[in-house]
């Protein structure tokens, strides 16, 4: 079967990557409601004026300028460590928590099915799982942390070499990553090429305690846009952060077809939500129940040969 080179090479290195699948507009949202999800959070904790002092240190303050407009057309690496460094420094949060109210104004916005439901996201998935898809809505998004902050806080976020079957996810799973906000490209993903025909490889305290004496890492650079699709028996950590960098955000979501029951691992822990139907449940959701009775039409003497009820 012919697959083409991008399939190909997720069958054969266990990843692929999809150059500018997301497009501009699409990221544009998803980083404005990170804006204004962590502009809310300052303002419960009344550390807007503090950032404002952070980001426009130069600028005389007039009436108005604490608005969230002013944030939204800041520079949003820069706007995202300020923002990261004064919750972390002045309130209980971790990025965890943090992560976790953009995840739900994500879910909220359906930023997550929206990613997902891109053309040349839908085209490359759907020849591997097929079309009855969800992605684990109780997921989380990343937060690497700058050097700066990861010397004060837990950088819980970034992880060890690990593969996605330990979090629970069964073999028939996709996994997506894609950069969301990064002051460069240095600090993102790393890889080893191949590692899913490894198979389950064994760890001890969340760290891999087996691995060959020599394999091939690739450090990926993803610009703003591209999306990495890999397998979940693909051995993959956090990048270092540079001395450089900002702190990053990322968006990895799980993909599985809830039709595939041989696999499901732990995946039943979690809740997921349904994002596209095969031809066959767009059928049974005609039908609407499991007796096969024609519940949900109207009156099937008012069908008409198209199927449609007038
Ligand atoms: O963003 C990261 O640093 C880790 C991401 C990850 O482990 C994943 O997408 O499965
Ligand atoms: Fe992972």
């Amino acid at each position: 079967m012919n697959w083409g080179k991008t399939i190909e090479c997720f069958v054969h290195k266990g990843y692929m990557i999809l150059p500018g699948a997301i497009s501009e507009i699409l990221l544009d949202e998803a980083r404005k409601v990170t804006v204004c999800c962590l502009y809310d959070l300052l303002k419960e904790y009344n550390l807007v004026g503090k950032l404002y002092t952070l980001l426009f240190s130069n600028k005389i303050r007039s009436v108005g300028d604490n608005s969230l407009e002013m944030f939204i057309k800041c520079e949003a690496p820069l706007f995202f460590e300020h923002a990261l460094s004064l919750l972390l420094d002045e309130t209980e949060m971790s990025t965890f928590d943090i992560q976790s109210k953009i995840w739900k104004n994500f879910l909220f916005n359906d930023i997550q099915k929206k990613f997902l439901l891109t053309n040349s996201v839908v085209n490359k998935i759907m020849p591997i799982i097929g079309t009855d898809l969800q992605f684990q809505s109780s997921g989380s998004l990343t937060i690497s942390l700058s050097k700066a902050q990861s010397v004060k806080h837990n950088n819980y976020l970034f992880k060890k070499y690990h593969q996605e079957l330990w979090s629970g996810n069964s073999i028939s799973s996709l996994q997506f990553w894609t950069p969301l906000i990064e002051s460069n490209h240095d600090g993102q993903l790393v890889v080893i090429d191949c590692s899913h025909t490894w198979g389950l490889v064994p760890n001890e305290n969340r760290k891999p305690v087996a691995l060959p004496h020599k394999y091939e890492e690739t450090k990926l650079k993803l610009s703003f846009g591209d999306v990495l699709i890999f397998h979940p028996l693909l051995l993959h950590k956090s990048a270092p952060m540079p001395e450089r960098n900002y702190s990053r955000l990322s968006m990895p979501l799980t993909i599985r077809n809830w039709r595939i029951k041989s696999q499901v691992n732990f995946e039943e822990r979690h809740s997921w939500d349904t994002y596209s139907y095969s031809p066959l449940t767009s059928v049974e959701m005609k039908l609407g129940n499991s007796y096969l009775s024609p519940f949900r039409l109207v009156d099937v003497e008012m069908m008409q040969p198209d199927g449609r009820v007038v």
